[in-house]
């Protein structure tokens, strides 16, 4: 296949004006009529003439230029494309063309979810509704009417305002929906089915006012108020933040059961994965209350930052992606625990991020080629996507950033721009050269920041030096040092911020933290007027996507996890200091814990002052993955072992210090779902899961009364997991009483398999083999496939890399016999195995194997073949 190139970007050579779409909807066999305004693009370099239009999987009826039906001389059918000869400058094209809803597994254009229709255009799934300019250049005002048994699809929806409805007297009726707003292709929705709708209403700033709906299977009518809750927040804060409204009269969204991703952003009707809409405390946990407020916002917060201003090609899809995910970051950081919001982003990029960023699929966050862009949809993209924006933020100041943003939304409103033009913003408003800073969006890999310093008792003087290095990889080579703003701290012997004040400084020095620009490769910077030798608090707040090496002694992590005033480096420097120690442990297992690192831990554990959520987040020990990741060859036993083992010294030592914890944490009242309330039910949680980690039969006891008398599904599916861990006939027991009692809900029961997947116990693998069979599991849902095999593969890395290599057949198992269904889910999962190098020789065979039988297979996905292939190397 075929790779495309950033650099043969061309304009396109054909623009399209007014899009007229007609749907006669049928599961079976759906036409479509399209109209097209077209006329040649002044701005484009002249091909040879011809139209190329795109187009995938169908059947085409008609196809007339300005009314006159064409012969077949003047066009050719191709398998992925409609080219017509000789066109006007200036013409209408209509094609009626068939597809097949049903048969479309891959969830890609116009499919089948349950009894819906529903579509997935984003990135080229719209030449699978229609032969069309693909591409997100060619943004036209778009016209759909809908045509459909009545019965069957009560609900018929699509983009923009709603343009009346007409019974056709035979069984079938119309819609007809009108989007004002110039939208590329990519961004097409329609939804047909029998849906129950909530509504509610928002008055915009300006006194607009907005019909909200939310659609979902009729069964779920009663777990749509915390989306429709979070809608709202959503559209209050962008207006407040960014001063941005929302345009059109309605805005919809659509629950759906079948779906690749979580969302789509669809122009004034989002189709959601039902997973970031349904929520009840009885069948979400808090963790899925959080997720939802922040899809929500994050799909919300497109209709700016996507749709109003969108990519000018798929290039720049991290323009729309980072800067939205930086967006959602930021309105869930001021819904909730701004420090808890960080610490779960940074967890979510070290594990996902860095990983990707270090192997073989690693790739610029403006990606320079690709063979298919749904492999494109990374952490890299997304996640450091967002990273590099809340750099600018920072080097910009929030002020200075909002005008940059104004700036931007103003001059590129309805237009498909690139990075460089979001950045030229940033400097106009600021006046700053960012010149330097714009190699973040082509350099792939992970910076790293060796720092050292030296202390001068006799002048007071202390000398921070910066040694940066992002190492070059075969296809990515180093562009040169990077612009990295490094926020600083100092400490005093008390645990109180210095004044930094630098010896050139004119100004007074700020006093709690300094954003040190580093430009070049290595940097020094002397601190003045010190009494004693401070301790550095380094990266605050994650303030660049780097890794940090800095010789920190125990003590001096366990007195910034103490003091520092800033809350995700008290956290960091928590996780430093038991990765240390685990690694130790890896090493020489017979290693002794050390009484300070219990100490630590104990007054974490008992610090009443110090907010639950946090203390949760700080006594959890780093994952198996991400301690794999600080070693060379990975052992996976040896980790597995000493966290396991850690988990039972930690314990012993403060057994009364978690029951109490356990106690005092408990839900007072009823169910809550304020960030104080959530923070309890985690610590409260973390505690019975060390409790429960020698299979002590009261922690059992504890564990099953909490699985009982759960009312909400954070607390239930808690000690499930924990059960599940513990095995024997409590497990079998509540696992049993899970299903009967979840089996209708398919969200719930999701999390029975995921649990399995996830589980401690030696035959994981076979238990999860045996639920494949299971008569509630298929490969052709999405969130059931992720649950059970995503799990597993992804989740489980003890059981998943055995030694003997049954995980990774699995996992070339379930990639062959998915491909030919849904080529996006099996090049995710395939991925799973994409740091293989990273493991002892004889893993490294068995994994290479599973690659190249995948390799061989006859015909194979561009998804799974780039992934494939690329992973090889
Ligand atoms: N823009 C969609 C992702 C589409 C993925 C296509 N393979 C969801 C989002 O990021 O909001
Ligand atoms: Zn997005």
């Amino acid at each position: 296949p075929p790779t495309i190139h950033l650099k043969d970007y061309r304009p396109p050579e054909f623009l399209i004006d007014r899009v007229e779409l007609r749907f006669e909807l049928d599961a079976e066999v759906t036409r479509v009529e399209a109209l097209l305004q077209m006329r040649r693009n002044p701005a484009a370099t002249r091909g040879d003439g011809d139209l190329h239009l795109d187009g995938e999987q169908l059947e085409l009826e008609h196809v007339a230029i300005d009314g006159r039906p064409l012969p077949p001389a003047e066009y050719r059918v191709e398998s992925e494309a409609l080219i017509l000869h000789h066109v006007p400058d200036r013409f209408r094209l209509e094609t009626r063309v068939r597809i097949h809803p049903m048969l479309n597994t891959a969830l890609e254009g116009l499919y089948q979810s349950g009894t819906l229709l529903c579509t997935q255009c984003e990135a080229q799934g719209f030449r699978r509704i229609t032969y069309f300019l693909d591409r997100p250049d060619v943004m036209a005002c778009y016209t759909t009417t809908l045509v459909a048994d009545k019965g069957r699809y009560p609900v018929l929806l699509a983009n923009g305002n709603p343009a009346g409805t007409e019974d056709l007297g035979d069984g079938r009726h119309l819609a007809r929906w009108e989007d004002p707003f110039p939208k590329p292709s990519y961004l097409f929705a329609l939804v047909a089915g029998d849906l129950h709708e909530v509504a509610d209403r928002f008055t915009t700033a300006s006194g607009r006012d907005v019909a909200l709906r939310l659609y979902v299977e009729p069964e779920n009518h009663d777990k749509c108020d915390h989306a429709m809750r979070s809608l709202k927040k959503a559209m209050r804060w962008d207006e407040e933040r960014y001063g941005r409204e929302y345009d059109l009269d309605v805005y919809l969204i659509v629950a759906v059961g079948h779906f690749n991703m979580g969302a789509m952003e669809n122009k004034g009707l989002n189709v959601f994965n039902a997973k970031y809409v349904l929520a009840r405390p009885d069948t979400a946990t808090d963790q899925d209350f959080l997720g939802i407020e922040g899809v929500i916002a994050h799909e919300y917060f497109h209709n700016w930052t996507g749709n109003r201003i969108t990519c000018r090609d798929w290039f720049q899809l991290s323009l729309k992606e980072g800067f939205t995910v930086y967006r959602d970051q930021e309105f869930s950081a001021d819904m909730g625990s701004r420090d808890v919001k960080r610490i779960a982003d940074v967890r979510t990029l070290r594990a996902r991020q860095f990983p990707e960023d270090a192997g073989p699929l690693a790739h610029p966050v403006r990606p320079e080629s690709y063979i298919e862009i749904n492999n494109f949809y990374t952490a890299t993209v997304y996640e450091k996507g967002a990273e590099l924006v809340r750099m600018q933020v920072l080097l910009l100041g929030p002020e200075v950033f909002r005008r940059a943003t104004d700036l931007y939304f103003t001059r590129h409103d309805g237009a498909a721009v690139t990075i460089e033009d979001f950045v030229r913003c940033m400097e106009e408003a600021s006046g700053r050269d960012l010149t330097q800073f714009m190699r973040w969006y082509s350099q792939a890999g992970t910076p790293e920041l060796t720092v050292t310093d030296d202390w001068d008792a006799a002048d007071g003087v202390y000398t921070l030096t910066f040694r940066q290095q992002t190492a070059p990889s075969a296809n990515h080579p180093s562009l040169g040092p990077l612009h990295i703003p490094v926020a600083i701290g100092l400490l005093d012997g008390a645990g109180r911020d210095l004044p930094l004040r630098i010896a050139e400084d004119t100004a007074e020095p700020p006093s709690g933290t300094r954003v040190l620009e580093l430009r070049r490769e290595e940097a020094t910077y002397r601190f003045v007027g010190l009494r004693a030798r401070p301790v550095p608090s380094l990266l605050r707040g994650f303030s660049a996507p780097v890794r940090v090496r800095y010789d920190y002694s125990d003590d001096d992590l366990m007195f910034l996890m103490a003091h520092d005033s800033d809350g995700f480096n008290r956290w960091d420097a928590a996780q430093t200091l038991a990765q240390r120690l685990l690694l130790r442990l890896v090493a020489e297992p017979e290693a002794a814990v050390p009484e300070g690192f219990v100490a630590a831990f104990r007054r974490a554990l008992t610090d009443h002052e110090a907010d639950p959520a946090l203390r949760a987040e700080v006594l959890k020990l780093p994952s198996e993955a991400h301690l794999g990741e600080q070693m060379a060859i990975v052992d996976v036993d040896g980790i597995h072992r000493a966290r396991e083992g850690l988990k039972q010294a930690i314990l012993a030592a403060l057994r009364d210090e978690f029951r109490a914890a356990y106690e005092d944490h408990r839900d007072a009242g009823p169910y809550e779902l304020t960030p104080a309330a959530i923070g309890r039910r985690a610590l409260k949680n973390l505690a019975l899961g060390y409790l429960m980690q020698d299979g002590d039969a009261e922690a059992v006891d504890l564990c099953t009364a909490q699985f009982e008398a759960g009312t909400n599904m954070t607390d239930v599916i808690a000690a499930l997991g924990l059960l599940v861990d513990a095995g024997g006939a409590p497990a079998e027991r509540a696992l049993d009483t899970f299903y009967r009692r979840w089996s209708g809900d398919p969200l719930v029961l999701d999390k029975w398999f995921a649990v399995q997947a996830a589980s401690k116990r030696p035959d994981a693998l076979a238990r999860v083999e045996a639920l494949l069979g299971h008569e509630a599991f298929t490969l052709r849902n999405p969130n059931r496939l992720r649950s059970l095999v995503g799990v597993f593969c992804n989740l489980n890395p003890v059981r998943f890399h055995a030694a003997d290599g049954a995980g990774y057949r699995f996992l070339g198992d379930r990639v062959l016999e998915l491909d030919p269904l849904n080529p996006q889910m099996a090049s995710r999962l395939l991925q799973a195995l994409a740091r293989w190098r990273c493991y002892d020789p004889d893993r490294q065979a068995r994994m290479r194997a599973q690659l190249e039988r995948i390799l061989d297979a006859v015909e194979l996905s561009k998804d799974v073949y780039e992934v494939a292939s690329k992973t090889l190397g």
